[in-house]
């Protein structure tokens, strides 16, 4: 039987796991979190009511970062060291802080307005990608095809599908981007592509 992954074409977190299974067969669920009958199914599969899950015969995976261990672990995808780990989890800060500055502005609030919650996302957000630019864009590390270059990717994407950031101060994203954009799992699941 193959996996099923639940999730939503635009998430960030949902498209790391696409890209990462893509020479590996799976059924995708898509659902809309934000509406009330596919909140309540996706609620019978994982209490935190996040995207995206994964589902292996009788087991249940909740959260990319575990999914990606799970797929790894059985598949031997891509190795990664300590570094890479920390990447990810700036990466995951990233998507982290976006998500809640996207929410806050579809639930109606002004993220111009001068509140510390706000402050404190676009800080990390800026903050992030002044330490990928440094300590990852500019090094070998970056012409990799592995899990930090595909939640990488998905990043960027999101983010300016949402119009939450354009990287007009960051070009190096931009450029790491166009370096695998051609590939074909990168355009066939592009948010900014649907
Ligand atoms: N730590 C989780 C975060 C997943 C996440 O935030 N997913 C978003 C969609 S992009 C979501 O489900 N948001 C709904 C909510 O938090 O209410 C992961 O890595 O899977």
């Amino acid at each position: 039987m193959s996996y099923i992954v639940i999730g939503s074409a635009p998430s960030p977190f949902v498209r790391k796991i696409r890209m990462v299974l893509e020479s590996i067969p799976y059924e995708f669920r898509e659902l809309n979190i934000y509406d009330g009958v596919d909140g309540v199914e996706l609620n019978k599969v994982n209490p935190i009511n996040q995207i995206p899950v994964l589902i292996d015969d009788e087991k249940t995976i909740w959260d990319s970062r575990q999914i990606f261990q799970y797929l790894n672990q059985k598949h031997n995808l891509f190795s990664q060291n300590w570094e890479d780990e920390n990447l990810i989890t700036a990466i995951d800060g990233l998507m982290n802080a976006g998500v809640a500055l996207l929410l806050m502005k579809r639930s109606g609030m002004n993220i111009n307005e001068p509140y510390m919650y706000v402050q404190r996302q676009k800080d990390r957000i800026e903050s992030v990608l002044e330490y990928l630019s440094k300590n990852y864009l500019k090094t070998e590390k970056s012409q990799h095809w592995n899990f930090v270059s595909i939640s990488l990717i998905s990043f960027i994407d999101w983010a300016i599908l949402r119009e939450l950031e354009n990287f007009s101060n960051f070009p190096e994203f931009l450029e790491f981007h166009n370096r695998f954009q051609d590939k074909p799992i990168v355009k066939s699941t592009n948010p900014r592509a649907i």
